[in-house]
This record gives C-alpha cells, structure tokens and sequence, in this order.
C-alpha cells in the first residue's frame, strides 16, 4: 500500500494520535539520506555477503545466491536519531530469519557485529535481529533502493534507531559480547531505543 498526499497526511495524523511517534522526533514526508563517507559502486560479479564469527561454519554467498533467497514485504516506521521519522515504508527484501536458518551458531554467540562498504559497522543483539520485521532490503515502496539509500542492500531494524539500519551491508559477524560499531564509537547509545531515547552514551 502507497500512502500518498492528503490520506498519507490523515494517516499519520492518526498514528501520532495512537502515540505511535516516538518522544523527541518530528514527521517527514521526504526521506533524508543520512550516512558517512560516499555512495560505494555495486559490481554484481565482486560483491559478497560473508558470515563469521562464533560459527561453526563461515558462509560466502554472491549477489546472485544472495538475491534467490525467499523474499518477503514488511510495512514499518522509520526513527533517526537527529529526530525525524518516517512512517508506512514498505520494505521488500530477504527476511533476516531466512537467513538467520542457514547459519550454524556457536552455543556463546549472542551479538551481532553488520558489516558494510567502507568498513561501516553497527552493533545489535541477536535477539533484536531475530524479529519478524528485521529483513534485509531489497526495495522500498516498490522501487529498487536508491544507490544513496543503500543499494543493492541494506538492513532494516524498524524498533530501534535508524543508523542501525545498515545501508550497503556485506556481511555479519557473531559474537559473544557487544562491540561498539561506527556511530557507537562516535558517542551513539550502544542499543538505541527510539522510545526511551537511547540517542548517545553520555546523556
Ligand atoms: N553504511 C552505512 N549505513 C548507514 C549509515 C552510515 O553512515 N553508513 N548511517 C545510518 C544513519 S545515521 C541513518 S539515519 C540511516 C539513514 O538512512 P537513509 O539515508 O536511507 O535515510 O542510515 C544508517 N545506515
Ligand atoms: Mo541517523
């Protein structure tokens, strides 16, 4: 579903009134792009997704692997922590579980480290990736993603705050204890809670 001009407007209206914007945070009807460094290239034939870490089998799947997984939609909001959200994006792409059923874990692993383009990290627990809405997308409101807004993937985490959401993501590392990724290192709150204001570590 496409929420367009005046029904998009009465829509959120409604859903703010339900309390479903989260404290501190105003509505956009544009999509900002937000991230560090610039926009990587996509080559089809180099790019892989990698699985490490406390495993008892690394994976290496290529683009074309990785795009015949099982797809999936999931309609969520969006927060970032500069306080604008985005609500009813429509997501399609390959659901995290899916993949999260072909990785054979170490009983220790409890931590996620995503990896993307030009070293860009961010840390989530497991259990925050293992939802039902955690997928990684392929498509937003039924176009492809943008090269800006993380083309050809890039991860979706609906319930905390959007730069946990990893735009042109390669890869996850497993881990039995939590390691601060990029904005983390930079003062971001290690977990993120868009509800409880989880914006920095030393507020
Ligand atoms: N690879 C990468 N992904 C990233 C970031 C980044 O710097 N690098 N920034 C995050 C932040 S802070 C936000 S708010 C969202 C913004 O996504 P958008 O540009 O699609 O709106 O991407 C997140 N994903
Ligand atoms: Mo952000």
């Amino acid at each position: 579903m496409l929420f367009e001009g005046n029904e998009r407007r009465e829509r959120e209206k409604r859903k703010k009134s339900q309390g479903l914007l989260p404290p501190g945070q105003s509505l956009t009807l544009k999509w900002p792009v937000l991230h560090s460094g610039s926009v990587p290239r996509f080559d089809p034939d180099t790019w892989d997704f990698r699985i490490r870490g406390q495993l008892e089998e690394l994976l290496r799947w290529t683009w074309q692997e990785f795009n015949s997984l099982p797809k999936v939609e999931r309609t969520s909001d969006f927060h970032c922590v500069t306080r604008w959200s985005r609500f009813d994006n429509r997501w399609e792409g390959v659901a995290f579980r899916e993949v999260l059923r072909r990785v054979r874990m170490k009983p220790g692993a409890a931590y996620v480290l995503v990896h993307a383009e030009q070293g860009f990290t961010a840390n989530v627990p497991l259990p925050d990736l293992d939802r039902e809405e955690v997928l990684f997308a392929t498509h937003h409101d039924g176009q492809p993603l943008s090269p800006e807004h993380g083309y050809p993937l890039r991860l979706i985490v609906p319930h905390l705050y959007a730069w946990k959401s990893v735009k042109w993501v390669r890869g996850l590392e497993f881990l039995d204890h939590d390691v601060p990724g990029f904005w983390e290192q930079n003062g971001y709150h290690m977990y993120g809670d868009p509800w409880n204001e989880q914006r920095f570590s030393r507020e």
